[in-house]
């Protein structure tokens, strides 16, 4: 009895080491954005909170004029009724106040846009190329090793302690603290790879390559999911990466390029393979 409820404590712990070390997924009752693992998506979070600040405040103050209006100029409380058409002082503020509103929204908005859109130099680049409907990754950089990155049943999910619909039977993996380039295509439809973490969402299309980049500066596992409907099984093709650090990537490249096909080498055959 004793060792069986060993047992239970030992694999409550190993959940909850397993949670602790996920470091960004979905939970339930979240309000707002995922916490961030890299600065892009730090400065994103900064710029929806400011623009929420913004619009909370434009709904208030046009609500209260809306009350203000139904309760003070109602035919009842006012019989007659002003026929004034024009105010040049309210018509240049109604002008000029949203104008300077949108400015300030824009100036941080285009920055950002900027600062995500030019790629800096970069350490490594991994490739994603998405299928229907899974992932498969290269890693030019590190041995031009590729493989497949499936979305795991309900079952072997919980069995591996991984987040219903978001675990992956092969991680990716990449260090952390370093800039890291990612290649996208698509070989049949169009799919998104996304990681809401790290700020990163881009699209993967047939016959070309988009690039874009992150740098995680968290370790732990992030999850992310294909983010273009791409087919009926759109939602099982999760995407799961894991920032370690660059002793423990450097150990699971070594790991991987014996694990795994060289991207370009000729199929081998189990009978060749015995020879
Ligand atoms: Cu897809």
């Amino acid at each position: 009895m004793l060792r069986k409820f060993g047992a239970f404590a030992g694999l409550l712990a190993a959940g909850m080491l397993a949670c602790a070390s996920a470091a960004a997924q979905p939970v339930n009752w979240q309000l707002g954005l995922q916490q961030a693992a890299d600065d892009r998506m730090s400065r994103i979070i900064d710029l929806h909170n400011f623009v929420l600040v913004i619009i909370t405040l434009i709904s208030l103050f046009v609500l209260g004029l809306l009350t203000w209006i139904v309760l003070r100029y109602n035919a009842k409380a006012n019989p007659t009724p002003s026929a004034t058409t024009h105010n040049t002082t309210l018509e240049v503020l109604w002008t000029v106040v949203p104008v300077a509103i949108l400015v300030t929204i824009a100036i941080p908005s285009f920055r950002l846009l900027y600062y995500e859109d030019v790629i800096p130099q970069t350490d490594m680049t991994v490739k994603a190329i998405g299928k229907q409907w899974f992932w498969s990754y290269e890693y030019p950089d590190n041995g031009n090793f590729t493989f497949d990155s499936l979305g795991l049943s309900d079952r072997v999910a919980a069995t591996q302690m991984e987040p219903r619909l978001l675990g992956t039977n092969n991680h990716v993996f990449v260090p952390v603290n370093k800039t890291i380039k990612l290649i996208t295509t698509g070989a049949d439809v169009i799919h998104a790879w996304a990681i809401p973490a790290f700020g990163v969402k881009i699209d993967a299309v047939p016959g070309r390559i988009n690039a874009t980049w992150f740098r995680a500066t968290k370790e732990g596992k992030y999850y992310g999911e294909c983010s273009e409907l791409c087919g009926a099984r759109h939602a099982f093709m999760p995407i799961e990466v894991e920032v370690v650090s660059q002793e423990r990537f450097d150990q699971w490249v070594e790991e991987a390029k014996t694990k795994f096909a060289t991207v370009g080498a000729p199929t081998r055959f189990a009978a060749e393979q015995q020879q």
